[in-house]
């Protein structure tokens, strides 16, 4: 375990994204500040799909020891991207990252960020545990593969970690199916088949899951400590005696969330940053759609209006003031 200062109080803070104006306003938020021995812990996810990854991935390095940063999908998926591994998405914004005059020290403090962690007897991980695992095999099985991207040939073994198969925790599992089980656990998973496996494709909220459960509610899951993750904006904040949700869909136009150890209180800030367009898509206020069944309150209403109208100006053309 990096961390040291066990007696500090931490706050958790959930999917960041790129998105610096919005973590910024967090940071200065004055519960955040009133504390000057506070730490901050990223649950993962600081970069992609937002605006400013780069700024946002500059400032958490600077923290230096005030901050553990853990690594999620995204952040995984840029390292991959440095290695030559994997090619850019049409949502991704971290291009800027890999054109900037400091990317090899951004990449190096990156690749070398744990995957999981303790802070006052919290179990933090970017999206879920397998339900088979304790906290000591989580820990024990996240280092194994933190080894591989802190080693030297990192470039050449990190594309192994990219892949939905294996989709199931087995004790048997060897090589590079056993890492990418590892990986798909800690930093992609939200729904879980009845027999265990991962089902990497619901990305909707959990209750409107069939035929599958919530990682967190697997009737064979092992106990663990309570577990605080990000990952989900679609459940968005949830909080439950063992297991916490911190990802409130910042980037999505939702709120970027903290949550302080050890007492669980809870801090918000509405997104600042306007809702991002999928390149292409064809319908592309359906990203701000609310459920057809959802029960907006005023500030949910408020966030859905201020996406549709970023959308339309984004697609107004002033050359021949038509939507295109
Ligand atoms: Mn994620």
């Amino acid at each position: 375990m990096t961390y040291t200062q066990k007696h500090a109080p931490v706050w958790v803070i959930g999917d960041v994204q790129g998105c610096f104006d919005s973590l910024k306003a967090l940071l200065e938020h004055p519960e955040l500040t009133q504390d000057p021995s506070a730490k901050f812990c990223f649950a993962g996810d600081l970069i992609n799909r937002g605006p400013e990854s780069l700024a946002c991935l500059r400032h958490i390095k600077s923290l230096g020891d005030k901050a553990i940063s853990l690594l999620g999908n995204h952040d995984i998926h840029l390292l991959g991207l440095a290695a030559g591994v994997r090619k850019l998405g049409k949502s991704d914004t971290a291009q800027e990252i890999l054109n900037a005059p400091d990317r090899d020290e951004l990449i190096e403090w990156l690749r070398h960020r744990p995957l999981s962690t303790v802070l006052h007897e919290h179990l933090i991980v970017h999206a879920g545990v397998a339900p088979e695992w304790t906290t000591q095999r989580c820990l024990e099985l996240s280092s194994e593969v933190e080894s591989i991207l802190q080693g030297a040939n990192w470039k050449h073994q990190v594309g192994e970690l990219f892949g939905n198969l294996p989709d199931r925790w087995s004790d048997d599992l060897k090589g590079a199916d056993r890492h990418r089980a590892v990986i798909n656990a800690l930093t992609r998973m939200r729904a879980c088949y009845s027999d265990g496996r991962m089902n990497f494709a619901h990305k909707g909220a959990p209750d409107g899951l069939e035929g599958h459960t919530a990682w967190y509610d697997m009737p064979q899951r092992q106990p663990t400590l309570p577990v605080v993750f990000g990952h989900w904006s679609t459940l968005g904040l949830f909080v439950s005696e063992d297991a916490v949700c911190l990802d409130t869909g910042c980037v999505w136009g939702g709120q970027l969330s903290a949550m302080r150890l050890p007492d669980r209180r809870i801090v918000q800030v509405n997104s600042q940053e306007p809702a991002p367009l999928t390149p292409g898509a064809k319908k592309p206020w359906a990203k701000a759609a609310l459920p057809l069944d959802a029960q907006p309150d005023r500030q949910d209403l408020h966030n859905y209006c201020g996406q549709l109208l970023h959308i339309a100006l984004q697609e107004y053309d002033p050359e021949t003031r038509t939507q295109h």
